[in-house]
């Protein structure tokens, strides 16, 4: 699947750490997610997460026929093997994570890449990349991730925003309250786990996302 802006929309992120650990719940809520219009989703088992290779491919394969469906993508977070064995469309890359260089060695340009930056030094480096896009925060605290980086607010997102070449995509911390805020910053995108996964009523939230643009 190719790559457009509009995928970052309302950009799903998640695994079975973010709903229990219960990897039938995690199906359930991405089954009503992407029919209430995520515009992609990143299968993202870290943190606390409890699966083991085989449950993950099982699980991944599982979210790979869902999006296939509803002609979504789906990105993997980190892990090229898994990706691979999951047929997956994309990876998306953290500093810290799988070295970008190889990622876009082995995959681009038939793959999404997505890569995490959030300084300007490391956005100055992703605009020599044939990265796809751009994901940057946390712009507000998150429960999320545990080892999260230092909160980087509106006026830090702006500043990526405006340096970038790519697309950015925010994350952590974002929620229908503040989502218009954060596309003031011209990112063409929202990144959630909580707001989505953990809301009572999901297909609600993500139609006011949808209703931003
Ligand atoms: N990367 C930066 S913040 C974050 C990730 C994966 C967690 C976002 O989760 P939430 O619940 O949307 O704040
Ligand atoms: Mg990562």
């Amino acid at each position: 699947m190719s790559f457009t802006p509009e995928m970052l929309k309302c950009y799903l992120v998640g695994g079975s750490q973010d709903v229990n650990h219960d990897p039938e719940e995690f199906i359930a809520k991405v089954a009503l997610t992407l029919r209430m219009g995520i515009s992609a989703l990143q299968f993202r088992e870290k943190g606390t997460s409890t699966l083991d290779w085989s449950d993950k491919v099982t699980l991944g394969k599982l979210l790979r026929q869902l999006t296939r469906n509803y002609q979504v993508p789906l990105l993997v977070d980190d892990d090229l093997k898994l990706a691979k064995a999951i047929d997956a469309d994309g990876i998306h890359v953290g500093q810290s994570d799988e070295a970008i260089e190889r990622v876009l060695a082995e995959v681009a340009p038939d793959w999404i890449v997505g890569y995490s930056c959030h300084t300007l030094a490391q956005i100055d480096y992703a605009n020599t990349l044939k990265v796809d896009y751009i994901g940057s925060g946390p712009i507000f605290a998150t429960q999320s991730k545990a080892d999260a980086d230092p909160v980087i607010g509106l006026a830090g997102l702006s500043q990526l925003v405006q340096r970038s070449k790519h697309p950015v995509v925010a994350i952590g911390g974002i929620d229908v309250a503040n989502s218009a805020n954060v596309l003031t910053t011209g990112a063409a995108g929202l990144s959630m786990i909580s707001s989505i996964l953990s809301n009572a009523n999901p297909g609600k939230a993500i139609a006011q996302i949808n209703s931003l643009y």
